[in-house]
């Protein structure tokens, strides 16, 4: 067992805390407030590399490893988790998934631009009445000579309004409800057109669409994976996306850490700094041993997925932990720097809120602990689920 990272990735995590300090971090407040996605930072982020941590360098990527990506993550979430959330989609919801199950073909059609950063990616699984219920989606491709016809409508789909290519989820066999009929597309912009952009609680640096598929035609080079498959892309690749929150989460624990125990060391009352209180040191204690524990997490998770060994219970234990953690002690910074922490004069009140969405996105909470309660019990709790709430076709 070797817990230190190697140069490489030690090197990687420096550039992208210089980057984030110098290029994201002074800015993460206006563009929260103005509700501005920074289109001027990404050239800047694919211009080192940064949009094609994990990707082999044949395919226009840096050619690092999974654990070097997570890095990554979580220094720019420290930052801003709204690009945090911008370029862990890009990546690992929708350039990962066309390399894992793309032909050579579709890699080298699809692949280059994306982690060159020339396009962003998106990830469009999610539908008005289908969340945590994937399996129940309903966005059509019907069949028309050797291609398909997709129609549907699907919901809060990150980077929609930006990206050039979508990982794209529709029902190719409409006589079988559930995940069975399910294929996957790459898709482009001009395939899908944006109805509408969502207000959210945080993350207001990063887009979040509506979009209409209206009889987009498709030839079977655009099918990724076998058809009727898609939901194993789909699943594989939310295995991958949730160590992702996971450091997305961990990043934002350590913005609130970094600011609460600054202010403990500078803040005094009746007559102390207030870190001198045991009230205060007990938090940031937790805080500390509880970003530590979900940052371990966490690598462990990244290490598996790199390793190619199982790591979708790993990466459930990895985002429920450290999503719930960043809820937890994003709150207990805020409560550090009481009255100033609930202000805009600090930056804690918006690492909480965008702390928040970690337990939703990439599968709620509940839904995590399904995935690891069906290690634990097997198969025979998805049966009981079925027998319980049979699916409506
Ligand atoms: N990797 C590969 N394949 C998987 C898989 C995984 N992690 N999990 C399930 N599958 C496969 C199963 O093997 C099964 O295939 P077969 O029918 O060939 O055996 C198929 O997918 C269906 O699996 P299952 O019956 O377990 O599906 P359910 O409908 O019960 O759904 C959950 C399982 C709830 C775990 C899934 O729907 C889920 O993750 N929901 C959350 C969705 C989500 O995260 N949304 C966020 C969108 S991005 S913001």
């Amino acid at each position: 067992m070797d817990l230190e990272l190697t140069p490489e990735q030690r090197a990687i995590q420096t550039l992208a805390r210089e980057v984030a300090e110098a290029e994201i971090a002074p800015h993460a407040g206006a563009w929260d407030r103005e509700h501005r996605f920074p289109d001027e930072l990404y050239p800047k982020l694919a211009e080192l590399g940064l949009l094609g941590v994990c990707v082999p360098e044949e395919y226009g990527g840096a050619g690092g490893d999974f654990l070097s990506y997570v890095l990554v993550l979580e220094e720019l979430s420290r930052a801003d988790a709204g690009v945090g959330v911008t370029v862990a989609v890009h990546t690992s919801a929708a350039t990962l998934p066309i390399l894992a199950f793309g032909t050579e073909e579709q890699r080298a059609r699809f692949v280059p631009p994306l982690a060159r950063g020339e396009q962003l990616g998106a990830f469009a699984l999610t539908e008005p009445g289908s969340g945590s219920d994937a399996g129940s989606l309903r966005t059509s491709a019907a069949r028309d000579g050797d291609g398909w016809v997709l129609n549907g409508a699907k919901q809060w789909i990150t980077n929609g309004s930006r990206a050039g290519t979508f990982v794209l989820f529709a029902r190719t066999d409409p006589t079988t409800a559930g995940a069975r009929g399910i294929s996957c597309f790459v898709l482009d912009a001009e395939h899908v057109r944006i109805t509408r952009e969502e207000e959210k609680l945080g993350l207001n640096s990063s887009t979040t669409s509506d979009l209409v598929l209206e009889g987009a035609r498709v030839e079977r080079d655009r099918l990724l994976h076998e058809e009727g498959r898609g939901f194993t892309v789909a699943m594989a690749t939310l295995d991958g996306g949730r160590i992702g929150i996971a450091a997305q989460a961990v990043g934002i624990a350590q913005a609130a850490f970094d600011v609460a125990s600054r202010y403990a060391r500078e803040r005094e009352q009746f007559g102390r700094r207030i870190g001198d209180f045991q009230a205060i040191q007990t938090k940031l204690a937790n805080m500390a041993v509880e970003i530590d524990a979900a940052r371990l997490l966490t690598y462990r998770a990244a290490w598996l997925k790199q390793e190619g060994r199982p790591h979708a219970v790993e990466g459930a234990k990895a985002k429920l932990f450290a999503s719930e953690m960043a809820r937890r002690q994003t709150a207990e910074a805020i409560q550090v720097l009481g009255g100033y922490g609930y202000t805009k004069e600090f930056p804690v009140e918006r690492y909480y809120r965008d702390a928040k969405i970690t337990e939703i996105y990439e599968g709620t909470s509940e839904i995590q602990r399904l995935v690891i309660a069906r290690s634990i019990l097997g198969r025979g709790l998805r049966e009981d689920r079925v027998t319980a709430a049979p699916r409506s076709s």
